[in-house]
């Protein structure tokens, strides 16, 4: 089963916008393998935005991430790499699809609210990097209560 990597950036937890985004995983029907609340080191930071060290917003970025707590998660699901990027929207809030995540909650490209894995290789090396690799297993609970 895919998985993939999500972060709600330090304006969506300073917002509240916690429960409301992660409801819509949820309800789409994925599952939540692990999450934390967690301040974001430079270091860490980054290695996460690694491929974007040449943009000239990479100082910007690296300062806006490591600017106050952040919920890191990992979902699983079909295709959840994809979906979850459709759920999200557009890079830039004002280009985003109305019932989109960024559209919904968002105006500015810098504060956007959410990251989200973009390939099986960036959501592998996102949840080895965050997560040192590990999800919560499901296997001895599940089915108690249906
Ligand atoms: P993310 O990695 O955060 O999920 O966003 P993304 O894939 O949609 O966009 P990406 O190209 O990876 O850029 C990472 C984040 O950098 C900020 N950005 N600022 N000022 C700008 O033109 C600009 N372009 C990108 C955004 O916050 C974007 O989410
Ligand atoms: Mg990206």
């Amino acid at each position: 089963m895919e998985r993939t990597f999500l972060m709600i950036k330090p304006d969506g937890v300073q917002r509240g916008l916690i429960g409301q985004i992660m409801t819509r995983f949820e309800k789409k029907g994925f599952k939540l393998v692990n999450a934390k609340l967690m301040t974001v080191s430079r270091e860490l930071a980054e290695k996460h935005y690694d491929e974007l060290k040449e943009k000239p917003f990479f100082g910007e970025l690296v300062d806006f991430i490591t600017s106050g707590p952040v919920f890191a998660m990992i979902w699983e699901g079909n295709n959840v790499i994809s979906v979850a990027r459709a759920m999200m929207g557009k890079t830039n809030p004002a280009d985003a699809a109305p019932g989109t995540i960024r559209a919904d909650f968002a105006v500015s490209v810098g504060m956007n609210v959410i990251h989200g894995s973009d390939s099986p290789e960036n959501a592998q090396r996102e949840i080895d990097l965050w997560f040192n690799g590990e999800a919560i297993s499901y296997d001895k609970t599940i089915a108690k209560w249906l």
